[in-house]
């Protein structure tokens, strides 16, 4: 048995720690390891309500609109708010914006490359190796310009998001009750000005890119596959989610009920093992715990670990999202000769993110064209007494969940659960592994596992500063 630590796992956010042991050319068991502590839902207890909504986006400089969002939705529903429309496509717009951001980032900057070869890139930014390289030269050419352009449009996507958030990162606009601003004609057509030029990056550039090394790498449909998928839905309207909740267990179907969420912490750094329901969650840092290995807790829906991110929303919108949606998604997979099982896939994730930032772009143009420069934006709210609630919607790389408790007009329970909390998380106290050591194990490698180890665990796009509280 052969023994690999990657430590820490490079082009994700924070540090990710993965174990693999390899025997006879496969990889018998794996462990993620989150590393660092942060302490963030404890801040939180004892400051006003309003508050969550601007420390929790300092969690994370990549997602932080998910946050921000996240945080809104748990004040609404703990004050008793409903944002008017024009408060509601205002926070979809910004959100939307990092949601595209972020998307772009993950392809071009850190999953691609895994797959270029070495000359292609810069020195600092090239993988330093050429093993299973399948790209004709002037296609690894054509792909490195890409990732300079594709930069050019991260900027815009974050001028986006300054344009009616006010800066980036770290928005001042999304509040409980809707957004702070309303727009002027001129900031309307500077959004949709670049927005359109992004959409034509995602559509002409982004989706042919994916495609290319679907083909390529088609044997990657079959690598790091998951079984259990979840998500919470997002881009909330009166009429519904853009991307609806739900899960997918086995290939079948299960509505999303929120009161199935438990967060254990029998292999993590905490006092006591869990379950325990996020809204009542005690769990203090315990470093001496025997057979801890992480600071990542194990959060289960229905007991199960759950992959959470673009194959789950992608799944879930296969079965019941829109027509549209489904039509799309159907579209893509055709393309890439790939099955609606294949999406909990290395492969699989990548081509999930194209189809959602493709259908997500183009419905922000529709949200744009609704704007109503002269309607309300936000409702009035009062902080109550005593109220708890919950803020549930998917961040870019999966199900985020936020829960308060306010009581004497303060905050006295705060819990977080991110998307990367789900996918990297550590075995539970049934022993099942998290969605990242599941995809790993069992996986037939050619050399010391590292490779396939390093596409399988970024195709998840982890973020340990989400990932642990
Ligand atoms: Ni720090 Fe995040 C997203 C959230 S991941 S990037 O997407 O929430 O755990």
């Amino acid at each position: 048995m052969n023994r690999v630590a990657i430590d820490p796992i490079t082009r994700i956010e924070g540090h990710l720690r993965v174990e693999i042991q390899v025997e006879d050319g496969v990889i018998r068991e794996a462990r993620c390891s989150g590393a660092l502590y942060r302490g963030l839902e404890q801040i939180l207890v004892g400051r006003h309500p309003l508050d969550a909504q601007k420390i929790t986006q300092r969690i994370c400089g990549v997602c932080p609109l998910a946050h921000s969002t996240a945080a809104s939705l748990c004040l609404d529903d703990a004050l008793g708010l409903t944002p008017p429309r024009n408060g509601q496509l205002l926070r979809n717009l910004i959100y939307g914006a990092n949601f595209l951001h972020n998307h772009i980032l993950h392809f071009y900057h850190l999953a691609l490359p895994d797959y270029l070869s070495s000359w292609a890139l810069p020195g600092a930014l090239s993988p330093g190796t050429d093993e299973d390289r399948r790209f004709f030269r002037e296609e690894s050419q054509e792909l490195a310009e890409h990732y300079l352009k594709a930069l050019e449009m991260r900027r815009k996507a974050q001028e986006l998001v300054a344009l009616f958030g006010g800066k980036m990162p770290h928005d001042m606009s999304i509040v409980p009750g809707g957004v702070t601003y309303r727009p002027t004609l001129g900031e309307v057509a500077a959004f949709r000005f670049r927005l359109k030029e992004i959409a034509g990056f995602i559509e002409g550039t982004y989706i042919p890119d994916i495609l290319l090394l679907a083909e390529r790498y088609h044997d990657h449909f079959q690598l790091g596959r998951v079984g259990k998928l979840l998500t919470f839905g997002c881009f909330p309207l009166d009429e519904g989610r853009l991307f609806p909740a739900g899960a997918i267990f086995d290939g079948e179907f299960v509505p999303f009920d929120p009161g199935e969420i438990r967060e254990g912490f029998a292999h993590s750094w905490y006092s006591g093992d869990g379950p325990q329901p996020p809204w009542e969650e005690e769990a203090a840092p315990d470093l001496d715990k025997a057979g801890a290995y992480s600071w990542i807790k194990s959060p289960r829906y229905r007991g199960e670990p759950c992959e959470v991110g673009p194959a789950a929303r992608a799944a879930v919108g296969l079965q019941v999202g829109s027509p549209e949606f489904q039509s799309l998604a159907q579209d893509l997979l055709r393309e890439a000769n790939a099955s609606p099982a294949a999406l909990s896939s290395v492969m699989g994730r990548h081509l999930a993110r194209g189809i959602e930032a493709l259908f997500l772009a183009r419905a922000m143009e529709r949200w744009l064209s609704e704007l109503n420069l002269f309607a309300p934006v936000a409702v009035e709210y009062k902080i109550p007494e005593e109220s708890g609630g919950q803020g549930l919607v998917d961040a870019p790389r999966g199900a985020l969940g936020h829960w308060i408790r306010i009581s004497g007009k303060i905050i006295a329970r705060y819990q977080v659960i991110a998307p990367t909390t789900w996918n990297a998380s550590p075995r539970d106290g049934e022993g099942k592994p998290g969605p990242i050591e599941q995809a790993l194990q069992g996986t037939v490698v050619s050399g010391d596992g590292t490779l396939e180890a390093g596409r399988i665990v970024r195709s998840f796009d982890p973020c340990l500063a989400c990932a642990i509280q």
